[in-house]
């Protein structure tokens, strides 16, 4: 088991290293020097959003102690309320926060702005049509998404392409100390912990930083992450599994994964330990893209 205090910056970090090192290893890294190559570096920006497709039907969220309150309206619409909150906080109200959106294959022309897309990074099985595994985040400054891991136990790599993020993240093994809620969400809120209520959050280690427009995060499989954003931002991150992870995941099944959850898995691992071509798992993985756990 490895021990981190911090995490690791590094400079175009290659796919050799960043496997070896990062992802065998189960060690968070910042990656630096990938996206401000990018047309999107330069061009994204919920404007530009706006211009391309305003009237397509999008969701946001809102998170609470209830659980998750999703709505449905249209990208200009959805603009609207982030740039009047943005320009009049104080006189608008906290818009809703798009997150989890399949953006790409909703808007393909901003696929082009993602190049080149470091695929090496990834098991060759989802070099065909990668962007299609990728979600977005769209919000307003001190949007917030709570504790919590990514339901699949994948590896997580995030994109910030536009404003800056606050990450706190906190390795699988310090779950324990969080105040688990269900299968993938934390009651304790790592920016103002509650130490009456969750005492033994008090053993947990919680790493935070700032990533940066033009900073790639990956976190391993089962890391806990809270995340604010600090200014207006665009995010976008890929979910995969290798091998290793895959077999972990669906060995979770026997530790309360729900049986949605393990059926993605199961897909996945068609596709990763028996090598069926992802064109022809991938009609039955899509309502992953869409499903809110
Ligand atoms: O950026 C965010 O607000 C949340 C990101 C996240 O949870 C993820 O990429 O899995
Ligand atoms: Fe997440």
């Amino acid at each position: 088991m490895i021990t981190v205090s911090k995490i690791e910056r590094r400079y175009k970090l290659s796919s050799n290293e960043f496997i070896k090192n990062y992802v065998d290893r189960g060690k968070p890294v910042i990656i630096s020097g990938v996206i401000p190559s990018w047309n999107s570096f330069s061009q994204w920006s919920l404007k530009y959003f706006k211009q391309l497709s305003p009237s397509l039907n999008i969701y946001a969220k809102r998170f609470s102690d209830k659980g998750i309150e999703i709505c449905s309206l249209t990208m200009e619409k959805y603009i609207g309320l982030i740039e009047a909150y943005e320009a009049d906080f104080l006189n608008n109200p906290s818009p809703p926060y798009c997150h989890d959106l399949p953006l790409f294959s909703l808007i393909p022309s901003l696929i082009k702005d993602a190049q080149p897309f470091p695929l090496d990074y990834l098991p060759e099985w989802y070099w065909y049509k990668w962007w299609r595994y990728c979600q977005f985040f769209l919000g307003c400054s001190n949007s917030i998404t709570p504790l919590h891991f990514d339901c699949l136990l994948t590896n997580n790599i995030f994109f910030q392409i536009v404003g800056r993020k606050q990450f706190t993240i906190l390795l699988p093994e310090d779950a324990k100390y969080c105040y688990r809620k269900g299968w993938r969400w934390f009651l304790v809120n790592p920016e103002n912990p509650d130490f009456n209520k969750y005492p033994e959050y008090k053993n947990a280690r919680p790493i935070k930083f700032i990533i940066n427009p033009g900073d790639i995060l990956y976190m391993p499989p089962g890391t806990l992450h809270h995340v604010r954003s600090l200014d207006m931002s665009i995010s976008f991150n890929i979910d995969w599994h290798t091998t290793k992870s895959c077999l972990n995941a669906l060995a979770a099944s026997v530790k309360g994964m729900p049986i949605q959850n393990s059926y993605y898995n199961f897909l996945l691992a068609m596709g990763l330990v028996f090598k069926i071509p992802s064109q022809l798992i991938f009609k039955f993985y899509k309502s992953y893209l869409n499903y809110v756990s």
